[in-house]
Formats: structure tokens, C-alpha cells, sequence
């Protein structure tokens, strides 16, 4: 940090996009470090328009990176959600998207050095425990952004960052199936929570009385669907041991419909009551989990394919993950997970919070 800005990267990650900063370069303390955020980011403020947030959950992010102590990691990577319109730093949830960007990050910022022409990073989840690796070419030591990997959400090609990931069930929560049941009833709602890399609630479109193939801004213009939504995840928050949730960005919802596209289920996912214009990556990763469960709610709209590829649809196209559970153990475990996202450095430098600069 110097006098008067934090040195700083901005990288897309996946459909997201937000700040990246070495831990070092940012306060120890976290009330500090969280104010300095807002000012960065120019919350709170619907338009952010004297920071660099994007005026959107998933443009106003933040990755803190640091090389990590233990042996099994390279980095550790905190994710850190900034709200747009309230004063609040979360971190109660990863983000896959962002994740995305911290294997780059690291080998920018020196904290890796590539061997051969691709880069393995195995990065600490620090928020919720678990382990990612992440690999992406970088020939020569320096990291090629270039490629042919096209992904739902982000215009053009780069170069395919490929996500793995260990230890995911119960990030938030301490368990696959957070309730200890595989359906609750909430509002007269049945309903599955899972947490297997991200807390999700899931329901039937059909239950909440749309179809669950709307685009995202008619769910947005929906008052009475968000407020149904609202009131669910404020419920389940509690029951999954969340605690009151109405400031959190977790627990998600996830409505889900027959597939329509060739996927495997069709979603609308809501972050936490915005609708979302895609489905994260963890997101994701839970809802397919939620299909996989006999007796769950999602597995009665969902076409299973074969092996443990699971393509899912979304509001503007498809988002693949890899999902492999053991249904033999009671609850069942998750084994492994992982997906194919993009990144790219867009900008690197100092960044001036708000209030820092004379
Ligand atoms: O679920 C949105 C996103 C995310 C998080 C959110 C994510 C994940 O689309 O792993 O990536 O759920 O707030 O970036």
C-alpha cells in the first residue's frame, strides 16, 4: 500500500469480474481492510460510480491472494463479496467464477513460477476450507490469456483455465445435506438444501408458479417471485445453521425445470434474491449435486446423463461441471468436482479509494 492507493489487479474471471490484490498490499485488520474495499470498489452506491465495482454482485468482487502456508497449497485465496448498495464485506461464500483469475494472479505476482508450458496452482480455499487446483498455459513462465475456449456469458475465446476441486461438501455449512434431510418443506415449498462448494436452496419453478424457462429480467421484474424467494432462503437460512441470512449473500436460489436445451436441468439461480443472468460455478456444482440425491427435489426434473459430465442450462446458455458423489455413505460424500472457465488480465496498477486521495 502506498501513501495514497493499493497496488491492484482487475481480471474477469469467468462470468465474473473483480479486484485482485496480493493480502501484503491490503490492512491486516479485517474492519480495516473491508472499509478500504468499499471505498474501492465506490460502495455503498447502486451505481458505484466513484469506485471500480461494476454496479452488480458479480462486478463488485474481491480476490485476496497470498502464498500459503500449508504444504498441500501454493496460494491462499480469500473471495471477499462487496454489496453494491449497503456498507458490507462478506466472506461467507467462495467464488468459482473469481477462482478462475487467482492461478493467473499468482504467476503474475511472482508467487508461482510455471514449470514446463502450463501452470498446476493448487490454491487454499480460505473462506470455507477445501482445495482447488488450477490449470492454464503459461509457456515460458508468463501466463497466455489467449485461446479457443468459448464459455456461456463472456464474448469471444481465451484460454481454458481448468478447475478441480477437493473438499467442497458443507463450505459454508459443515455438511452435504445441511438440514440432515434430503427435502424440507418450507411455505408449503418442498425443497432441497445443499452445500457441496456453495449453499443452495433448491425448488421446482413449477412449485413457485412460473415455468423456470423466463429470462432473467422478467424474473427480475417479478416483486412477488423475488419476495417468495426471499422469504424461502431467510427460512432456510436458519434451518441449514446459516443464522439470519438477511444481510448475507448466502444461502442461493436455485428453481429448476426440465432441461429444454439437451442439459441435463434447466436453472434460474438467484444471487441472493437477483436473479442471475448465468449459474456460478459452485452454484452449479450444488445444484447438480441436489439432481444426483434420490428423493430430492431436483432429481425428478432433472435427465441424468451417463458418467459425471453434467451439462447445465441457464438463462443465457450452458455452464459444464464434473460432479462425482458416493451415494453409498449416509449422508452421501462428495468425491470431486470441476469445470472449464476463462480468465483475463484487463488492467494492472494503483487503485485510489475513495477518501484516500487528498
Ligand atoms: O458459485 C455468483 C458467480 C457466483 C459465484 C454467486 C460462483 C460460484 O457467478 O462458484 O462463481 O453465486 O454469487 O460468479
Amino acid at each position: 500500500m502506498t501513501d495514497d492507493g493499493v497496488r491492484c489487479m482487475l481480471m474477469r474471471g469467468g462470468t465474473s469480474k473483480g479486484a485482485y490484490f496480493l493480502a501484503g498490499d491490503l490492512p491486516d485488520d479485517p474492519a480495516e481492510r473491508d472499509d478500504l474495499l468499499l471505498r474501492v470498489l465506490g460502495s455503498p452506491d447502486p451505481r458505484q460510480i466513484d469506485g471500480i465495482g461494476g454496479a452488480h454482485l458479480l462486478t463488485s468482487k474481491v480476490a485476496v491472494v497470498s502464498a500459503s502456508a500449508d504444504p498441500s497449497a501454493d496460494v491462499d485465496y480469500l473471495f471477499l463479496q462487496v454489496a453494491v448498495d449497503e456498507p458490507v464485506v462478506s466472506g461467507r461464500q467462495n467464488c468459482g467464477n473469481l477462482l478462475a483469475g487467482v492461478g493467473p494472479f499468482a504467476v503474475e505476482r511472482g508467487l508461482v513460477e510455471p514449470r514446463g508450458d502450463r501452470a498446476d496452482v493448487r490454491i487454499r480455499l480460505v473462506n470455507t476450507g477445501g482445495c482447488a487446483t488450477a490449470s492454464f498455459p503459461a509457456p515460458g513462465g508468463r501466463v497466455d490469456y489467449r485461446g479457443g475456449t468459448a464459455i456461456s456469458g463472456v464474448p469471444g475465446t481465451a484460454a481454458a483455465v481448468v478447475l478441480g476441486f477437493e473438499d467442497t461438501a458443507g463450505s459454508a455449512t459443515g455438511g452435504l445435506l445441511p438440514t440432515g434431510r434430503v427435502m424440507d418443506v418450507i411455505d408449503g415449498i418442498e425443497v432441497t438444501c445443499v452445500d457441496n462448494g456453495m449453499p443452495v436452496v433448491v425448488a421446482a419453478a413449477s412449485d413457485l408458479g412460473v415455468t423456470g424457462y423466463e429470462s432473467h429480467q422478467e424474473l427480475a421484474e417479478d416483486r412477488a417471485l423475488l419476495d417468495r424467494v426471499q422469504s424461502l432462503r431467510l427460512q432456510a437460512g436458519k434451518l441449514m445453521g446459516l443464522g439470519d441470512v438477511r444481510a448475507e449473500p448466502v444461502p442461493k436460489t436455485t428453481l429448476v425445470a426440465p432441461p429444454r436445451d439437451g442439459g441435463a436441468l434447466c436453472t434460474r439461480t438467484f444471487i441472493p434474491v437477483r436473479p442471475h443472468a448465468a449459474i456460478g460455478v459452485l452454484g452449479a456444482v450444488s445444484v447438480v449435486t441436489a439432481a444426483l440425491l434420490p428423493g430430492g427435489v431436483a432429481r425428478r426434473h432433472a435427465r441424468l446423463p451417463e458418467g459425471s459430465r453434467f451439462d447445465v442450462e441457464h438463462p443465457t446458455g450452458h455452464l459444464e461441471v464434473e460432479v462425482e458423489l458416493d451415494l453409498s455413505t449416509d449422508p452421501p460424500s462428495a468425491l470431486r468436482a470441476a469445470s472449464v472457465r476463462t480468465a483475463r488480465k484487463l488492467f494492472d496498477g494503483t487503485v485510489y479509494p475513495r477518501g484516500g486521495t487528498p
